[in-house]
């Protein structure tokens, strides 16, 4: 992208007027951070010292369990508190049907015209890092925005979800009766990051089972002494039933995790997953970028050279890793 004159005045106003409360700076920023925008490095430096005083928690679960209904319910708890509340809503596998479901609830409840409150569905158009990186940098602009809460809903299925899920501090699972296995679901990997397990639509037959069940696993899993234990809250999240005393238990695990050094804990491997993605996606690109002579890729060079009996990998890796290193520097785009 060409430098072009007044832009970082443009971007420092663009933050200010962010910080501020306008709606349409905090979009074009976050769109900055979605489009891998050759901004995003300038901006992620200037916002730097920032960020880092929000509560970020996220919300996962099967789809249809009610992490909208809820990320809508406790959306309102926290602007009757005063806070500021952003929401991303993240969906890999359709980035756009999730968080325009959730508007729509938002906006039944008349947070639309809200300056205090700030929805996006994420996608990662042509980010780094992908999605998890986009939603990452993303959760920073709207901490450094002045947001107070920040919300993530995500589809707890596959490793990628789970990834974006451990972007939180707080993380709750949801699940509820009469959605096939929701005990096994939530086993599949998915009962390392709860930090609170919500038993949603106890209005519904069989939610009482669904707790028992989650209190089962609970009980056989081995936590440390020390260790926080995930509380199971029932709620119906329709009716704001529950909420209170979700509220109360986001609290109390907040506590925790300032008290026992967990937060730090967390945001310090956090950031290290940050960098390590961020290098190895720019190791990646650098390997395959052609070297001069006929478009061959660096890779390709040296790989034709192991295949010719000219080098062997050990070598050729090394002068991989020296070339592709030489004069670095870690671009946000793609090109
Ligand atoms: N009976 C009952 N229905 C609920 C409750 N909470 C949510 N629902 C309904 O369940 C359906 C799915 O709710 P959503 O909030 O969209 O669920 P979701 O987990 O966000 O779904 P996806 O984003 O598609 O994965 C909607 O029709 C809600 O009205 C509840 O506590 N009780
Ligand atoms: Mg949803």
């Amino acid at each position: 992208v060409p430098e072009t004159p007044g832009r970082g005045r443009d971007l420092q106003s663009l933050i200010e007027r962010a910080r501020q409360g306008d709606p349409r700076a905090v979009a074009r920023l976050v769109s900055l951070v979605e489009d891998g925008s050759g901004q995003l490095r300038e901006l992620m430096t200037a916002i730097a010292p920032l960020a880092g005083k929000a509560r970020v928690i996220g919300l996962t679960g099967a789809p249809g369990v009610g992490k909208s209904t809820l990320t809508s319910a406790l959306l309102g708890a926290f602007r009757a508190d005063g806070s500021r509340v952003g929401v991303l809503a993240v969906d890999p596998s359709s980035p756009f049907t999730g968080g325009a479901l959730l508007g729509d609830r938002v906006r039944m409840q008349g947070h639309a015209t809200d300056r205090d409150v700030f929805i996006r569905s994420m996608a990662s158009r042509g980010h780094l890092g992908g999605l998890a990186a986009a939603t990452g940098q993303a959760v920073r602009v709207l901490d450094a925005a002045g947001f107070e809460v920040i919300l993530i809903e995500t589809v707890g299925v596959g490793q990628a979800e789970v990834e974006i899920a451990s972007l939180a501090d707080s993380t709750l699972v949801l699940v509820a009766p009469g959605m096939g296995d929701a005990i096994q679901a939530a086993k599949a990997g998915i009962l390392e990051i709860a930090d609170l397990f919500v038993v949603n639509k106890a209005d519904r037959d069989g939610a009482q089972q669904v707790v028992r069940d989650l209190r089962n696993m609970i009980a056989l899993s081995d936590y440390d002494a020390a260790a926080w234990k995930p509380p199971i809250v029932t709620t119906v999240a329709v009716r704001d039933e529950g909420l209170e005393e979700l509220v109360s238990r986001l609290a109390r695990h907040a506590a925790w995790l300032h008290e026992s050094g967990e937060l730090e804990r967390r945001r310090l491997a956090r950031a290290r997953d940050e960098v390590t993605a961020i290098a190895l996606a720019v190791l990646r690109r650098r390997m395959g970028e052609p070297d001069g002579l006929a478009g061959q890729s660096r890779l390709g060079l040296l790989a034709q050279r192991v295949v010719d009996g000219e080098l062997d990998p050990f070598s050729a890796a090394d002068e991989l890793l020296t070339t592709v290193t030489r004069n670095s520097s870690a671009g946000t785009g793609s090109g």
